[in-house]
């Protein structure tokens, strides 16, 4: 008998693990998403400018590969485009439950429990797949409430709002910023973007696919698959050693300099954008129309401390800044892993107790006292140089060689000594990371890096693909 199984959101992580689960001739599983849509973060990030900084090839199932690209980078609508290609494709649109938000997991020492607003539901097993950067995070600014203008975070852009003529003022300069200050812009009177810390910016070598390129990609499967394993390996080898090795880093560094040098004429504003910090600390910008658009005659880079919002705009430690609009590219609640939902495990233990310290879990994936829990894109998962669907693919794999011990009744649960041993090996690695010498939202606000692998995914391909035998006991 096959187990029952519950996966938790609709976006990249959910599909992939449906799609598989599908493809395996497991029928028994439920697909919950809170949204009325599926698409995840994709459906969420729908700003002007909305796109990927992983190249289209690789931004995708290896089990899917499209064709359909129309350029190197992928723009937001694409992404959505090929996950619901994906989600027809492989028939599992019809085992989303849209509109079910799982307020609580809990597990009765045999079945995992999931609450939603209809009737509870039991479970074997339970994947939850709800993103890192699923829950924006506006600012605690004083005065926010005041405020008579128009205001959002970037992730639930108002496409009602029309910011031609306005003023606008955006709170925030990361990747999300980086790509719609650009069209904001081009619209706006005028454009204040406050700064509170310079991000390093390196080039997005975009370009449409010629229509010979893209038939080329259409029949020659192995062409698609060599560009996406080219493209796989320059990030690895010439992006990742950035990330923890110095000379390394200085190549990085330099391009971005160059990157600076070459776009921005004004000494002044190239101060203002020169980073203090090693780069690949934060996330790097990859973006080649965010300075060209900063150096444009409405726009300007303000830097002095925000003291609060004002109902007419921004008040800063030096001045007034009046705006009709403000714009939050604040970024996420990044390091509140599963959250809000309440779960649960053996024994009554709540996961956001035994996670005081800051999210872990073994492979990323299970944490001891919550058998048959697994995560997708879960704790140290992410990638600050590489696809998010190569790691998730990754994670999928082992959920699907956990799932023949997995049968209605019997349980796998993480040893706690491999948790421990997992935890130590992370400990070390990160030491030799760059992420420690900047604050991020790769860290909690006591400084643990809660999101990031600190190792090729090269390595963690390889650890995932281990037996979940002898890590998991039966419990
Ligand atoms: O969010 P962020 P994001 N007062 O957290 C500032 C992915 N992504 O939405 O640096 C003033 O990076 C904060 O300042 P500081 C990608 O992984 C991918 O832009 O903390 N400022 C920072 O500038 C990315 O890294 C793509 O000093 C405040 C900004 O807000 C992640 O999403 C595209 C503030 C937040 O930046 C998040 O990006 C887009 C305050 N109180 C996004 N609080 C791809 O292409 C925060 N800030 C794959």
């Amino acid at each position: 008998m096959t187990p029952k199984v519950a996966i938790i959101g609709a976006g990249f992580g959910g599909l992939c693990m449906a799609i598989r689960l599908e493809r395996a001739g497991i029928g028994s599983y439920t697909v919950f998403e809170k949204a009325g849509d599926l698409g995840g973060t994709w459906r969420d990030n729908g700003y002007p400018g909305a796109g990927c900084d992983i190249p289209s090839h690789l931004y995708s199932y290896s089990f899917e590969k499209y064709a359909s690209w129309t350029r190197r980078y992928p723009s937001q609508a694409e992404i959505l485009g090929y996950l619901h290609h994906c989600a027809d494709k492989y028939g599992v649109r019809r085992k989303i439950r849209f509109g079910a938000e799982v307020t609580a997991a809990t597990f009765d020492g045999s079945q995992w429990h999931l609450t939603t607003d209809g009737e509870p539901e039991a479970f074997d097993v339970v994947v939850m797949s709800v993103g890192q950067l699923n829950r924006p995070r506006l600012p605690g600014i004083p005065g926010m409430a005041e405020f008579n203008g128009t205001s959002f975070h970037s992730a639930r852009w108002n496409h009602e709002h029309d910011l031609t003529g306005r003023r606008v003022a955006v709170i925030g300069n990361g990747s999300s910023a980086a790509q719609f200050i650009p069209h904001v812009a081009a619209r706006a009177a005028r454009l204040e973007v406050f700064q509170r810390t310079p991000n390093w910016v390196i080039p997005k070598p975009d370009a449409t696919f010629p229509p010979a390129t893209r038939q080329a990609f259409r029949y020659l499967p192995g062409l698609q698959r060599a560009y996406r394993e080219w493209t796989y390996r320059y990030a690895e080898n010439a992006l990742y050693p950035a990330l923890a090795q110095g000379w390394s880093r200085d190549l990085l560094k330099k391009r971005a300099l160059a990157h600076l040098h070459a776009q921005v004429r004004d000494p002044r504003l190239r101060a203002k954008l020169t980073p203090d910090y090693p780069v690949g600390c934060k996330r790097v910008v990859i973006d080649s129309a965010f300075y060209p658009a900063l150096c444009r005659p409405n726009v300007d880079v303000v830097t002095d401390k925000i003291v609060r919002v004002t109902p007419n705009g921004v008040q800063t430690a030096e001045s007034a800044h009046e705006a009709d609009t403000i714009i939050y590219a604040t970024g996420f609640r990044s390091t509140e892993f599963l959250s809000p939902m309440r779960v649960t495990g053996r024994g009554g233990r709540d996961l956001a107790e035994q996670w005081a310290d800051g999210a872990e879990a073994y492979l990323g994936i299970s944490a001891p006292n919550f058998p048959n829990l697994f995560m997708l894109y879960g704790p140290n998962t992410n990638l600050g140089h590489n696809s998010i669907v190569f790691m998730i693919e990754c994670q999928v794999n082992h959920i699907m060689a956990c799932l023949p011990y997995l049968s209605p009744g019997r349980r796998l649960e993480v040893r706690p000594e491999v948790m421990a041993a997992w935890r130590a090996q992370l400990d070390a690695s990160m030491a030799r990371m760059v992420w420690g010498g900047c604050q991020s939202w790769y860290k909690t606000a006591e400084g643990r890096i809660t999101n990031n692998w600190p190792g090729p995914s090269t390595l963690y391909r390889r650890l995932t693909a281990r037996p979940p035998r002898p890590a998991y006991r039966q419990v």
